[in-house]
């Protein structure tokens, strides 16, 4: 594969690519990489390559002749791929990369000072790419970039290939740690323990047993728990294959509990109070809850007649309606109405479910006020799916009546999830409205 780069400083490409992986299939002939200099297209005294901008403004701009003549130059006839490395680009992906890799020759222009006259990208390029959202002074590096990712994908560059089978199973995950000996290694302790403590770091045992199964399971367990903590992203892309499925716990909106709080919570005035419970609310995130595949939905009211209330109405409804006709795959219709329940507290749910599933829930709150909960950590929807997704802890989310949760008395909360924000600063959703959003951004299926 061929690389000719566009560039008024090619001394910044040159001594990249001598050593390592890519120096050495440039020594072999696998591929070659070669500079054309716009300033070698100038054809005055000071070999011009920037003017000032038209319209005004800062810095410079790269003058559209010679810059398109070294393209030509480079690209030759019919012209080769011709990439603009820019801010501005889509962004540069692995898929992009194995695109361009295929290719036989790949031209790369190199943008400096604020960018090029844009008339040479509509005549001379036939794509822009970015690295990132950062700033860099040039484009030169982006250059570096795609030659070494492209380059590593040409037969004969690296020794062995990844198989594609392990590239594809891998893909969209992060990779899980390596370890290589000492199985012991015993180095200084980092800051801030004593001058002279050391500590010990044992190789994973499960990596040391020779069980091939178990290595690829803890392998595969670690790509996804890393990938779950530190790219919610990725992970929300990530469709678990059956394997996955049973080294993660059951789907989250399986064991996430909805609960409909009616004390302790604010009124307009900011005094604590027990809201009333209502029929829409009880009917309306029941059907909610069902749709998304909840566990359960809890009403939480410490007065006994308004959950007598609510199981009257839930049981009604559930006789009535047509859902349970169609019984949702884990549920009859006792299982249905079983997903309407009734708490005096937050307490109570909170122990009940500690009960059945043998450990204590994970507290969400919602919030329309920004500051409430102060020092609980914010989550996205997808953060917390994500962090939920690798931990066996049930989900408990709680939504407020009245005037939102009352938040210094809820202590058990440890995460919250930010309001739901329309276009004006008018935000009064009601609770059933607000907690559906919420539902489709957490557990919501993109068509
Ligand atoms: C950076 C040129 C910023 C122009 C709005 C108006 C190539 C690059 C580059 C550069 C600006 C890549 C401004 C990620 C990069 C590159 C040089 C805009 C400020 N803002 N990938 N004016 N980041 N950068 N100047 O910077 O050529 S690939």
């Amino acid at each position: 594969m061929k690389f000719t780069v566009v560039t008024i400083l090619p001394e910044l490409i040159e001594p990249a690519l001598t050593a390592g992986v890519v120096g050495r299939a440039r020594e072999a002939g696998v591929i070659s990489v070669t500079t054309v200099n716009p300033r070698d297209f100038t054809s005055d005294r000071h070999r011009t390559v920037d003017d000032t901008p038209y319209g005004g403004g800062p810095g410079m701009v790269m003058k559209p002749e010679p810059l398109l003549a070294a393209i030509g130059a480079a690209a030759g006839a019919p012209p080769a791929h011709r990439v603009l490395l820019s801010p501005a680009g889509a962004r540069l992906t692995q898929g992009r990369v194995r695109e361009l890799a295929k290719l036989p020759h790949l031209v790369l222009v190199c943008g400096r000072y604020e960018g090029i006259d844009e008339r040479v990208i509509e005549l001379a390029i036939d794509e822009e790419l970015s690295l990132g959202d950062y700033v860099l002074s040039g484009g030169e590096l982006g250059a570096l970039v795609v030659i070494d990712a492209c380059a590593r994908l040409v037969p004969g560059v690296l020794g062995e290939p990844a198989s594609a089978d392990e590239e594809s199973h891998s893909a969209g995950l992060l990779e899980y740690p390596h370890y290589t000996r000492p199985a012991k290694l015993v180095a200084p302790a980092p800051p801030p323990a004593m001058p002279g403590e050391t500590r010990e770091l044992d190789v994973p045992p499960v990596l040391q047993s020779g069980n091939h199964a178990a290595i690829a399971a803890w392998r595969r367990q670690q790509s996804l728990a890393r990938t779950a903590a530190r790219r919610p992203d990725l992970f929300a892309k990530h469709r678990p294959t059956k394997a996955d499925a049973k080294l993660l716990p059951p789907h989250v909106a399986d064991r996430t509990h909805l609960a409909l709080v009616h004390h302790p919570v604010f009124d307009r005035t900011g005094k604590i109070v027990t809201t009333s419970l209502t029929n829409f609310d009880i009917h309306d995130l029941a059907r909610s809850s069902m749709t998304y595949g909840l566990a359960a939905y809890h009403l939480v009211t410490p007065v006994t007649s308004q959950r007598e209330k609510a199981e009257h109405i839930a049981k009604l409804w559930l006789d009535e309606t047509d859902l349970p006709r169609k019984p949702p795959a884990s549920g009859s219709r006792a299982g249905a109405l079983a997903r309407v329940r009734t708490a005096d507290s937050i307490e109570t749910v909170i122990a009940e479910l500690t009960a059945e599933y043998g450990t204590a829930p994970l507290v969400v709150a919602t919030s329309a006020r920004a500051e409430s909960f102060p020092g609980v950590p914010r989550r996205t929807p997808e953060e917390l799916v994500a962090e939920a997704a690798v931990r066996p802890e049930p989900l408990l989310v709680l939504l407020g009546t009245g005037w939102g949760l009352a938040d210094h008395l809820i202590p058990s909360v440890s995460r919250l999830l930010a309001p739901i924000e329309g276009r004006s600063d008018w935000n009064h959703l009601s609770v059933r409205s607000a907690g559906a959003i919420l539902l489709d951004r957490l557990f919501g299926r993109a068509p």
